[in-house]
């Protein structure tokens, strides 16, 4: 397995370092975008490698949609869809990342060979969840989280800010803290803002617009826009959710000329074009 794909590179305010792709493999029947595609080992694991060929140099793999409004799946359920295919992609010596709000998930995930624990809810869903990270030492993409879309719940989580920016830098500094008094590794956390999390399209794109500000609180930083609904303004109203996959890798440019460590996106081939290009360009 290549630790050398997933280590860190200090921080540099000017991006010169590619960012990593990270593809996504969602192992769900009801994902907004893939939803059904991949419940099955094979085509999982078939699909991950085309990611890696694509040049993904990292793959998601969740087992539980985080859409809103989807149901929550158990535990239980959510190891059944993703640990036979972690294990699977771990065996061929692809880094595997587990996208996962349990903390027995991501215990058994990484038992199994997972290099990143990607919880969206940065540990706020599973108390326990601090503590995998810290036993198992692997690294901890914490998202921006304000609480669940839960089915029928109508007490949304809230996009009341009084400045999306700095409201969403103080809530992750807070994670960071709390997580580092749980005995995480500093060195060990990746932070994302949570795009598409408790933000409206008028806030994501004002995070979007300003992720060097988020570069600052001195964390590597990932974005994860790929397909989401604020894409969908940009395109007609009845395309596919592939058709806004243009609109995703021209984020990851400029994702990577504001200095982020990595884009988790669907369309690899695409963000990677994308990323050549602003390659070509850097003086
Ligand atoms: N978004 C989704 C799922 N997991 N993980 C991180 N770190 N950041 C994200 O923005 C994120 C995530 C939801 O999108 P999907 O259903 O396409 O996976």
């Amino acid at each position: 397995m290549s630790v050398e794909l997933v280590s860190l590179r200090p921080y540099r305010p000017i991006g010169l370092t590619r960012p990593r792709i990270m593809g996504i493999v969602n192992v769900t029947p009801d994902s907004f975008s893939d939803g059904g595609d991949y419940l099955e080992l094979d085509s999982a694991v078939a699909h991950a490698e085309e990611l890696v060929s694509a040049g993904a140099q990292l793959v998601d793999v969740g087992g539980e949609s985080t859409r809103p409004g989807a149901e929550r799946v158990s535990a239980i359920e959510e190891q059944r869809r993703v640990l036979p295919v972690i294990e699977a992609l771990a065996d061929r010596g692809i880094p595997v990342s587990v996208d996962t709000m349990n903390a027995s998930t991501a215990r058994a995930a990484a038992e199994l060979g997972a290099v990143i624990i990607n919880d969206v809810s940065a540990g706020l869903a599973d108390s326990g969840m601090a503590r995998v990270v810290a036993e198992t030492g692997l690294h901890f993409i914490a998202s921006h989280w304000r609480g669940p879309n839960a089915p029928g719940d109508t007490s949304r989580p809230s996009t009341n800010y009084g400045n999306v920016l700095r409201d969403v830098r103080n809530e992750l500094k807070n994670r960071v803290a709390e997580l580092i008094v749980n005995g995480v590794r500093p060195d060990r956390i990746i932070l994302d803002p949570g795009i598409g999390f408790a933000k409206t399209a008028e806030q994501n794109w004002q995070l979007l617009s300003n992720i060097a500000a988020l570069n600052t609180i001195g964390y590597p930083v990932l974005i994860g826009a790929s397909r989401k609904r604020f894409l969908g303004a940009l395109v007609p109203p009845d395309a596919p959710t592939s058709a806004r996959d243009p609109a995703t890798a021209t984020i990851s440019a400029l994702a990577a000329q504001a200095g982020v460590w990595g884009v988790r996106v669907h369309n690899v081939a695409a963000t990677r074009d994308a990323l050549d290009v602003w390659e070509a360009m850097q003086p």
